[in-house]
């Protein structure tokens, strides 16, 4: 068969925590592929995905959100999406215009003149808007082109327009059924997360990290072993007692959608174990997020 040419380019998605990054490239797919929450930093990892249409072949990275924190944890998660940036050819800056623009923005703002590729920047999440346009700043890309809403995919149509007009004619990279290069174990952390992200209050998404001990695939079954570990003995011992319907609900929401993804039975077996200190260990976060 003949592969045709198309355009083809790798486009990052910038933008504060909580700007309705996921939720765009989920509609955009027509697919649940990144995790979404109402939380901010659901997105942990650069993530990419793949979006083809009848002329164009687009490579999105996901990115986490950038946010104004320091430690360990956050900057490492902020290189990594300074390392996506280098690897994009376009990027789209995402200006939640629910929110007051702040210090967040202005960290941005640094990072994308820093890198010198070329910028889109759209207003996101306009059916809440309380912002309004102009704006303080002077930068030069930061006045938004576009004003984008998850409940009306019409306004991505005019994005994906204007992104087109930065994309090259070359081969696709890859076959049009494929519309993501992520590992199957990342998949199921990344599902599990979101559950915990959904039915955990405030400290638990953010002091915890799940790894996945056993896997084993056999054409109808997926069977798992999965630890979630925590950094103190005390947020365990909550997790096991206190929130133990919680975890249910995780462990229930997670098998059901996971089977719904790879289309086999699963088992999953979800247990809690301590990791001191973990946000400060470099292996950790190098595992996680390298
Ligand atoms: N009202 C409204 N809410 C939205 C819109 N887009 C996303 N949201 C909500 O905003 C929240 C955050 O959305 P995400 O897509 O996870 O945001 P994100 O930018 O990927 O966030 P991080 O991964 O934390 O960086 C979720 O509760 C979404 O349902 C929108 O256009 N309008
Ligand atoms: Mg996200």
């Amino acid at each position: 068969m003949e592969i045709k040419k198309k355009r083809v380019w790798y486009i990052a998605l910038i933008g504060r925590p909580n700007s309705g990054k996921s939720t765009f490239i989920n509609n955009l797919i027509g697919e649940k592929v990144s995790i979404i929450s109402e939380k901010p930093q659901t997105t942990q990892k650069v993530i990419k995905w793949i979006y083809n249409d009848d002329d164009s072949q687009m490579i999105f990275f996901d990115t986490p959100g950038i946010n104004e924190w320091s430690d360990d944890f956050y900057l490492t998660l902020k290189n990594v999406v300074v390392n996506s940036i280098k690897n994009a050819d376009v990027i789209v800056r995402f200006i939640d215009s629910s929110r007051p623009y702040g210090n967040e923005e202005e960290i941005i703002e640094e990072i994308l003149k820093w890198s010198k590729i070329p910028v889109i920047a759209i207003n996101s999440k306009t059916d809440i808007s309380l912002e309004k346009w102009p704006i303080k700043s002077n930068v030069w890309d930061v006045k938004p082109k576009l004003s984008i809403t998850s409940s009306n995919t019409e306004t991505y149509k005019k994005l994906i327009k204007e992104i087109k007009k930065y994309l090259k004619e070359d081969f696709p990279l890859y076959p049009e059924d494929y519309y993501t290069d992520q590992d199957i174990y990342t998949r199921i952390t990344e599902i599990i997360r979101e559950k915990i992200f959904v039915h955990f209050m405030q400290e638990v998404p953010y002091s915890t990290f799940l790894e996945i001990e056993e896997l084993e695939e056999t054409p109808k079954l997926l069977k798992m072993q999965v630890y979630l570990y925590t950094e103190t003995e005390s947020q365990k011992l909550i997790i096991i007692w206190k929130a133990w319907s919680n975890l249910t609900k995780i462990w229930t929401e997670a098998r059901l959608e996971l089977e719904e993804i790879f289309w086999k039975k699963v088992f999953l077996s979800l247990r809690v174990k301590v990791l001191p200190k973990w946000k400060k260990n470099k292996k950790v976060l190098n595992r996680l997020f390298g």
